[in-house]
């Protein structure tokens, strides 16, 4: 293991660290636009009377221990409030604009073991509420608030979300637990100029990692330095939570997904994909880069690498407002298709082979996903593809295998528009500060493909399995930048170096 200590003093961490401080959100003059969320959730609802109520996430204990387990604040809570500290909940009064933080009153007793949590004065200073208030109080605002002559609607998350009124209380609220949630998942999927500062934040310290992974790579020997690095940058940086678990897959390794065993020897191996991206205050970056670990490309992976780096460059190319999701999606199966025609894994007549959808053998996935307070951040109202009349219906942002019936289906709706109507497609298009991954990968993974491909009647002739096999030893390239829509086309908010320059910056750490 040769994670060094002077990791946190070289200059350039020193710089973020500081430039990161900067403009953290907590200590400077920055404050959570929360009322600005509250009220782009109450537009998306369309009402103009009614209350919002949210909880946050209470402290949980584990299971037969004193010790807690870690925090993770509930994200609909954090949109419309900002807090990132356990047992609060918030309201917003749609009539009279007013939006009210309530936390929990800490006694003495807890600071001693605890420490205090952000007092109401400072919480008016870090979060853009109109009142903070103590939970103590809660029960008794909504009792009056159930017996208000007209007593307007509650809306709730979820059922298991109504708040508890309190012992014998006759009054009742009138809860509504269906329209809040699409109406701020359609507010959250557009992000608003502050939670792009945060994501772009979370992106730089992410880049920052993948860099001195890179620069060390040489001398690594195993898998899990590379998650130690990882996680050492980022905590340095002043972000201890990672919007996933770090995916570091060398090898084979690299055909699964979502590898995370991160152990394996790197000895012997091709490539390594490195998926690692941190949260900075709840907002996630999601990034990867795939390395070769003697510093230049072996001649097949040098091959599969271009093919993914070209899917990812064209395909960024084409992120605009107004552009479909779905057809981008296409053109990067598409590259993909020539790309593995070229190097003889996939065979026959390429209009064939296309309408068969084989290449969703090696590209299994969805091109990319909105990032957010999750990193496979709410969709709101843009799937990835409905294709009319199929079953298949790819919900932007899910895990969901991308199988050769669905891609079909995609190029199906490609050809005949008219499958879906004009508010299906209005949905699918991207719009004005939506921040999507795009992130394209060709997979060998052999369990997959000799399990569904290699006996299927119509797969199984367009794949030479002589040359694929001497693929596997690829294991896998994927490639992941997250890109902001701009008006005008998009800005690509991932700086962590790829193609010559990353080459130039593993090699540098040659001794
Ligand atoms: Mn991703």
């Amino acid at each position: 293991m040769e994670m060094d200590y002077d990791l946190v003093l070289e200059d350039e961490f020193d710089a973020l660290c500081l430039d990161v401080r900067g403009e953290d959100a907590s200590s400077s003059k920055i404050k959570y636009p929360a009322k600005l969320h509250a009220r782009k959730v109450v537009k998306e609802l369309g009402v103009h009377d009614g209350l919002i109520y949210l909880p946050g996430q209470p402290e949980i204990q584990l299971e037969d221990s004193d010790q807690p387990q870690l925090f993770r604040q509930r994200r609909y809570f954090f949109y419309i409030s900002g807090a990132n500290f356990e047992d609060c909940a918030v309201t917003y009064e749609i009539a009279h604009d007013k939006l009210t933080l309530w936390i929990p009153y800490i006694e003495p007793r807890q600071v001693l073991w605890f420490g205090s949590k952000p007092s109401a004065g400072e919480c008016k200073r870090r979060y853009d509420v109109d009142e903070v208030r103590y939970t103590t109080q809660l029960g008794k605002f909504l009792r009056s608030y159930a017996a208000s002559p007209s007593c307007p609607v509650t809306y709730i998350l979820h059922p298991n979300q109504a708040p508890d009124l309190g012992h014998g209380t006759q009054a009742q609220l009138r809860l509504d637990h269906t329209r809040l949630l699409p109406a701020m998942d359609r507010a959250r999927v557009i992000k608003t100029q502050y939670e792009i500062a945060m994501i772009r934040r979370a992106n730089d310290i992410s880049s920052a990692a993948h860099r001195t992974i890179a620069e060390r790579l040489l001398r690594l020997k195993n898998e899990r330095e590379i998650e130690a690095i990882f996680q050492a940058v980022c905590i340095a940086s002043g972000t201890r939570s990672q919007a996933y678990p770090v995916i570091a897959g060398s090898g084979a390794n690299g055909s699964t997904l979502h590898y995370n065993e991160n152990n394996a020897s790197l000895r012997g191996k091709q490539c390594v994909v490195i998926d690692a991206g941190c949260e900075w205050d709840c907002y996630a970056s999601d990034v990867t880069r795939t390395l070769p670990l003697s510093g230049s490309w072996p001649p097949r992976a040098a091959a599969v690498h271009a093919i993914v780096q070209r899917m990812q460059d064209e395909c960024i190319a084409m992120v605009r407002p107004g552009q479909m999701w779905y057809e981008v999606h296409l053109h990067a199966a598409s590259v993909g298709l020539d790309g593995l025609l070229k190097l003889g894994i996939l065979k026959g007549e390429r209009g064939e082979v296309a309408r068969a959808g084989t290449v969703s053998a090696f590209f299994p996935h969805g091109l990319g996903h909105h990032v957010g307070l999750e990193v496979h951040d709410v969709s709101g109202t843009l799937p990835l593809a409905v294709t009319k009349g199929h079953d298949a219906q790819l919900e932007f942002g899910k895990r969901t295998t991308v199988t050769p019936s669905m891609l079909a289906d995609m190029m199906r709706m490609k050809r005949f528009g008219d499958m879906v109507g004009v508010e299906e497609r209005r949905r699918q298009r991207l719009q004005p500060n939506m921040i999507v991954t795009v992130e394209p990968g060709i997979y060998f993974c052999r369990e997959y493909l000799e399990g569904y491909f290699r006996s299927d009647p119509v797969h199984r002739q367009f794949i030479d399995w002589d040359v694929l096999e001497d693929y596997y030893a690829v294991g896998g390239v994927r490639i992941e930048d997250d890109i902001l829509v701009t008006e005008d086309g998009y800005e690509n908010l991932t700086t962590a170096p790829k193609g010559d320059e990353l080459l130039d910056v593993i090699n540098k750490g040659r001794k």
